[in-house]
């Protein structure tokens, strides 16, 4: 997660990411099977090329570090990116789809909605069903959408990543690689934020490992964001986004929330899109940014499958399905928050199916008297569609 808006996912890439997607939660590790195989990966060996410690762009940086934070002892900066490694595979991850990577939402939502991943759902709700209502109270998040995410980003703690995040960070910092749009500043902050944690809550860097692109632990979450949104859920009295899946409960709420998630509000309506051509065009214009009231959609052509409650603006989001025809929902303002987290309208569908489909079956296998159902607007007006329902009757 976490990530700002900024990478191309290279996660979702083979699928369909737009090619200039930024993305969020970095590359969700467990996303794609390249990023798996990769994150498995022997580490390669060491290249030609000097290490950190050794180069004088890197000293440079470690003495401006030192210079605005002088906590940041100088000796112990040395000594930690003394250990830091080019790791040629990172620079590889980092690059683009190929253009003209049809993207194809019924590949990429099979991908993620399947039987393996809703059991590992229902299995993760259960065993912290207490954490998740917490955060649900707390920050009006829905336990579905926390958990959609979670299983999106990491299948559940499974699949967090192989890298050395260490490495992965000072590798795309100081040798990004050309040919894509430069990240370099992006990746030097975040190494400056994960020195910082480390400094701060005595990390071993030496074994902290995570996604390519250096996103943590079950929600993937990028050093700095870990430090602007990272919660002691579990009340040990350490924010641990590498190890605890409580923290990472309560972080993944407290992100949402943070960039502004309502409670109550649905995340997207069906959506018939208007049969104009230059109508559609306005609507798409403005991507997945919610722009429109529903009576401006409405006036446009699009018929929406009921009115939305409240004057929130709404967005139609557009998922191409190869060579099929698209689908179409309108995202509200929830919609968009939940693509801060990754910014993707294909991975937001994903997770807020996921999180759907996993609380339709915790239903379906509850010991009668069947739970209360839950209030929460993504869940508890509906039934769940069916498998196979890209139209969110939510
Ligand atoms: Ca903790």
């Amino acid at each position: 997660m976490r990530i700002p808006a900024l990478l191309a996912l290279p996660a979702l890439s083979g699928l369909l990411l737009p090619p200039a997607l930024p993305s969020a939660a970095a590359a969700p590790s467990g996303s794609r099977q390249p990023a798996r195989q990769a994150a498995h990966a022997a580490p390669r060996a060491p290249t030609n090329l000097p290490p950190y410690g050794l180069r004088e762009d890197v000293q440079s940086y470690m003495r401006s570090l030192n210079e605005a934070d002088p906590s940041l002892d100088l000796a112990w900066l040395e000594r930690t990116v003394g250990q830091a490694r080019h790791v040629p595979q990172v620079t590889r991850l980092i690059m683009p789809p190929p253009v003209g990577t049809p993207k194809n939402w019924q590949a990429y939502r099979e991908r993620f909605i399947e039987p393996r991943r809703i059991e590992a759902g229902v299995a993760f709700w259960a065993e912290h069903a207490a954490a998740l209502a917490a955060a649900e109270q707390r920050w009006g998040v829905p336990a579905e959408l926390v958990v959609g995410i979670i299983g999106v980003e990491t299948f559940y703690g499974r699949i967090t990543g192989g890298f050395r995040v260490l490495d992965a960070l000072a590798t795309l910092a100081f040798d990004f690689p050309s040919g894509r749009s430069d990240r370099s500043g992006f990746f030097r902050d975040e190494l400056t934020a994960l020195l910082q944690l480390a400094h701060r809550q005595n990390l071993d860097l030496q074994a902290l490992r995570g996604s390519y692109a250096g996103a943590i632990g079950w929600g993937q979450f990028m050093p700095s964001s870990w430090t602007r949104y990272g919660v002691d859920f579990d009340g040990d009295g350490e924010v641990a986004l590498q190890r605890s899946a409580v923290d990472s409960i309560g972080s993944v709420a407290h992100f949402l929330a943070a960039h502004g998630w309502q409670a109550g509000l649905v995340t997207h309506l069906s959506v018939k899109p208007p049969a104009d051509g230059t109508a559609l065009a306005t609507l798409l214009a403005p991507d997945i940014r919610p722009t429109f009231s529903a009576s401006q959609m409405q006036a446009l052509g699009a018929v929406l499958e009921r009115a939305p409650a409240g004057d929130g603006r709404l967005a139609l989001v557009q998922l191409h399905n190869g060579t099929a025809a698209p689908s179409y929902v309108a995202g509200t303002e929830n919609f968009w928050v939940v693509t801060r987290y990754n910014w993707s309208a294909y991975y937001a569908m994903a997770v807020i199916e996921l999180g759907r489909a996993i609380a339709a079956q915790r239903l379906l296998e509850a010991p009668s008297p069947a739970p209360t159902p839950s209030t929460v607007p993504t869940t508890a007006t509906a039934a769940p569609a069916p498998a196979g329902s890209t139209s969110a009757a939510r």
